[in-house]
């Protein structure tokens, strides 16, 4: 079986950050990482305080948790 490189797969990453509350962190959440190099989605869940992102290799696990942490959203 040939290996193939696919630099289009996006990749998710899940993190869970306590300090979402309600649907305003949401949408802080959603614009801090929307602005972020590679992030194609962003799906918050505020009775999990879970983050979802879709994302390409041009950002990182770490890369989201930095922003999150600038917006004022530490992660767990
Ligand atoms: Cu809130």
């Amino acid at each position: 079986m040939n290996e193939t490189t696919n630099n289009m797969t996006n990749k998710t990453t899940t993190v869970i950050a306590p300090d979402i509350v309600c649907g305003g962190c949401a949408s802080s959440i959603k614009n801090a990482l929307g602005n972020l190099a590679g992030v194609e989605q962003v799906d918050v869940d505020v009775a999990t305080k879970t983050v979802k992102v879709e994302h390409s290799e041009a950002a990182s696990r770490d890369s989201i948790i930095a922003a999150l942490d600038r917006a004022g959203y530490s992660v767990q």
